[in-house]
Parts: C-alpha cells; sequence; structure tokens
C-alpha cells in the first residue's frame, strides 16, 4: 500500500488530520490499534475552546456539535462554601462549548465514512521504519502482514503510541511532573446539578461538576493515587462529592447509578521536538496536561491545525517551512497550557505535603480572584483558548 500521510492512531487527533487533509486533496491511511467500538466507548474529555470548535467546522463536522452542544458563557470557582463565578463571555467576548470528545470521534468516524477514508482498525504491531527521512510502516492485520509506503508519519497516538518511541533517546527531551492524585470519575443519567460547571476547591480534595445533557452528568472528585476504582461503591462516591461542593448544590444533588467510573492519575508531560525529519508527534503523543484546565483535547486541536496548514502548504506548492516550524511553533502554544492546566491544579487541589504557609497562600489566590477582575480575566483568556 502507499499513501500521502500515513496517520498512526484513530483518536480524535488522527481522524480530525486525517479529515483536513483529505478535503485538501491529501491521500491519508489511518492506523488504529483498537476496534472502533472500543475507540468510541471511552468516556473523556467535555469542554471545546470557541477555537476548537472552528477548527471542526472547517473540517465539516460542525453540524451536530453546533445543534446538540452547550454554549456556557461562564464556570464556577467555590471554595469554603463561597462561588466565584468566571464570566468567560464577559471578560473575553467567547464562550466555550460543552460537547463530550466521545460525540466528537462519532461525528469525525463519521464523516470519513462519507468521504470514504480509509481507517484500519485492529492494526495490531504498528512498527516505524526509514526515519527520519524515508518513512513507511508496517502492521498485521487479520494475522496478515502488511506494508504501507508514504511521504510522512503522523503519530496521532497517544500517549502510550508507538510513534514517540521511534524517535533516538538522545535526540527527544521529556519533561515530566507527576501529581500524587488521581481523579475518580463518574458518569451518570442524572441532571446536571448546575447549569455551570462547578471547580470546586475543598479541605477533603478538589471536586469537578460537569455535564455532557440535561440528563447526563459527569462528576470527578481528586483521590489519593493508592485508591482503586472497585473500592468506590456509588454512595460512597455521591457522599464524598456531596462534602465537597457549595451546600446549596449539595442539597439539590441528584444521584444516581452509575454508567461509567474510573480513575485516572495527574500528570503535565511535554517531549521535545514534536518532528524527527518526516515523522509529527500530534496531541497526547507528544504531551499530557491534568484535565484541570480542560486542554488535552484542545491542544490536539491545535497541533492539528498547525500540522494541516504546514502539510497543505507543502502539497500545494513546495513550500516546507511551516513542516519546519510545526514543532516550535505548536510547542509555544503547548508550554501555555501546560502553565496553565499546571496553574489551576496546583491552585484547586489538596497535595498531601502542604504546609499551613502553602495552604495560605492557596486561599489567597482563590479571594484575589474574587476581588479582581484582571485576575478572572487571565483565567478566563486561557480558559477559553489561547490564540492559535
Ligand atoms: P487519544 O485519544 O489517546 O488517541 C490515540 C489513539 O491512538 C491509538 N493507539 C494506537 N494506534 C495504533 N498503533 C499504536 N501503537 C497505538 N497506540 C495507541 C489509541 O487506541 C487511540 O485511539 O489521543 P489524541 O487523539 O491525541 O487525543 C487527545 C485527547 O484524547 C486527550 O487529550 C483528552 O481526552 C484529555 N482530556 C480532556 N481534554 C480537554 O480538552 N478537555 C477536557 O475536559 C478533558 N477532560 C481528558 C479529560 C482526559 C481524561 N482522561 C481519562 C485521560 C478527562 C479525562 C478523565
Ligand atoms: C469533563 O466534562 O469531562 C471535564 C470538564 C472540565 C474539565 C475536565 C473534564 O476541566
Amino acid at each position: 500500500m502507499r499513501t500521502q500521510v500515513c496517520i498512526i492512531g484513530g483518536g480524535p487527533s488522527g481522524l480530525l488530520l486525517s479529515q483536513l487533509l483529505h478535503r485538501a486533496g491529501i491521500d491519508t491511511v489511518v492506523l488504529e490499534r483498537q476496534s472502533r467500538a472500543h475507540v468510541l466507548s471511552r468516556i473523556r474529555a467535555g469542554v471545546l475552546e470557541w477555537g476548537s470548535t472552528e477548527v471542526l467546522d472547517a473540517a465539516g463536522v460542525g453540524a451536530r456539535m453546533h445543534r446538540e452542544g452547550f454554549v456556557h458563557d461562564g464556570v464556577q470557582l467555590a471554595a469554603r462554601n463561597r462561588a466565584i463565578r468566571i464570566d468567560f463571555k464577559e471578560l473575553t467576548g467567547k464562550p466555550v462549548l460543552v460537547y463530550g470528545q466521545t460525540e466528537v470521534t462519532h461525528d469525525l468516524y463519521e464523516a470519513r465514512d462519507a468521504m470514504g477514508g480509509t481507517i484500519i482498525t485492529e492494526a495490531a504491531g504498528v512498527t516505524l521504519h526509514g526515519l527520519p527521512d524515508a518513512p513507511y510502516v508496517t502492521f498485521t492485520k487479520d494475522g496478515v502482514e502488511q506494508r504501507l509506503d508514504c511521504d510522512y508519519i503522523a503519530g496521532c497516538d497517544g500517549f502510550h503510541g508507538a510513534s514517540r518511541r521511534a524517535i533516538p533517546d538522545k535526540l527527544l527531551k521529556t519533561f515530566e511532573k507527576i501529581y500524587p492524585f488521581g481523579w475518580l470519575g463518574v458518569l451518570s443519567e442524572t441532571p446536571p446539578v448546575a447549569p455551570e460547571l462547578i471547580y470546586a476547591s475543598h479541605e477533603r480534595g478538589f471536586a469537578l461538576c460537569s455535564m455532557r445533557n440535561p440528563q447526563l452528568s459527569r462528576y470527578y472528585i481528586q483521590v489519593p493515587l493508592e485508591d482503586r476504582v472497585e473500592a468506590w461503591s456509588d454512595t460512597a462516591f455521591w457522599d464524598e462529592l456531596r462534602r465537597r461542593i457549595p451546600h446549596e448544590a449539595a442539597e439539590t444533588l441528584v444521584t444516581g447509578p452509575s454508567i461509567e467510573k474510573s480513575i485516572a492519575p495527574l500528570r503535565s508531560f511535554v517531549a521535545e521536538p514534536m518532528r524527527w525529519g518526516r515523522l509529527f508527534l500530534v496531541g497526547d503523543a507528544a504531551h499530557i496536561v491534568p484535565p484541570t484546565g480542560a486542554k488535552g483535547l484542545n491542544l490536539a486541536v491545535s497541533d492539528v491545525h498547525y500540522l494541516s496548514r504546514a502539510l497543505i502548504a507543502r502539497y500545494r506548492d513546495g513550500s516546507e517551512a511551516l513542516i519546519e516550524g510545526y514543532s516550535e511553533t505548536a510547542l509555544r502554544r503547548v508550554w501555555k497550557a501546560i502553565r496553565f492546566s499546571w496553574w489551576m491544579t496546583t491552585l484547586l487541589h489538596r497535595f498531601p505535603d502542604q504546609t499551613a504557609f502553602d495552604l495560605h497562600i492557596q486561599a489567597g489566590e482563590i479571594d484575589y480572584l474574587g476581588e479582581s477582575v484582571a485576575a478572572r480575566t487571565a483565567l478566563a483568556e486561557n480558559y477559553v483558548g489561547l490564540p492559535f
């Protein structure tokens, strides 16, 4: 087989890149390790920056998102039973869109099918060869080994994928921060507790009230890294959530059976550079943020925006400048999101080794947000997304 761009990974990064390139007349093949049903069953992000919705529109996959997504003009930050509203619309002129990653992925698969895009699912043992200059990929499908020749490889295969590992250690710099806690998340078919997201800082730990639609809620609580999901009954989860959110919300919280429950550890991670010759790293393959800033999926979209633009320029007029600048351009935006996600995480969580001094700094910073338009604006402009 031969294609112009081989895309490893059929998550949101890989599918969106494939869609944007195909619309510009560039041929791609997507290789995904899992089945489509497995990819579509993952419950992940819930918040899209407005700029991300514009990229999805440009890819021709925005119709259902605009019909069924929910425009949110702000969020609530709660601490010591007091809520501070961060009014994105007033502070930045832009809202965000609540529309699940699962739905985005679903829309992308449908669009790829409609255009006759090639997606090979359950591709095992994907291996990159010939890098940095003459790439090709081998994999096994239905027990048969195949070879795919290509001009470029886009590594869209997430944190545990093969692409980043294909870059020699001596060329790759990595930066990592592991947080000493995780998030226990629950999805339930209950109405959301409030019309906007609530980010709650509490002495027992952080909690987040989010949603997917008027009958589907998503909640998270900070838990120790050692906790196992099986040890958390639904009742224990709801009781703990109620303790951490403002009293008024706790009293009106509607609970029900969880339809998904999982624990995700929190980490910050960046790999540099994001290009090695004809291999590009995109999305979670290159960087991970803790979910507190709602940035992971949005960074994947901005990487795809920069890379699609670079590849389109290369195939249209032979220009390599954007390809050569891809890593630097993408990383400049990545590091700002890494900083914001680290800051939100540090602001709102309880750390096991926190001193009385640290706690006062945290409380002072939250007070300051309540009192200062400048402080709220800084939070808001990062949350709604910095310009591409
Ligand atoms: P993905 O989604 O991990 O997709 C990578 C795909 O590659 C496949 N793959 C391989 N395929 C072939 N060969 C291999 N060797 C392969 N290895 C892996 C995988 O099966 C998979 O299908 O990466 P991508 O596309 O870069 O997308 C990134 C986003 O998924 C991620 O950043 C977000 O989900 C992060 N995230 C959030 N982001 C937001 O912007 N807003 C949020 O509100 C938000 N909340 C979250 C989140 C992530 C969470 N978890 C569980 C990690 C909440 C949670 C709980
Ligand atoms: C979610 O709805 O899953 C969600 C929302 C906001 C975050 C993280 C996750 O910061």
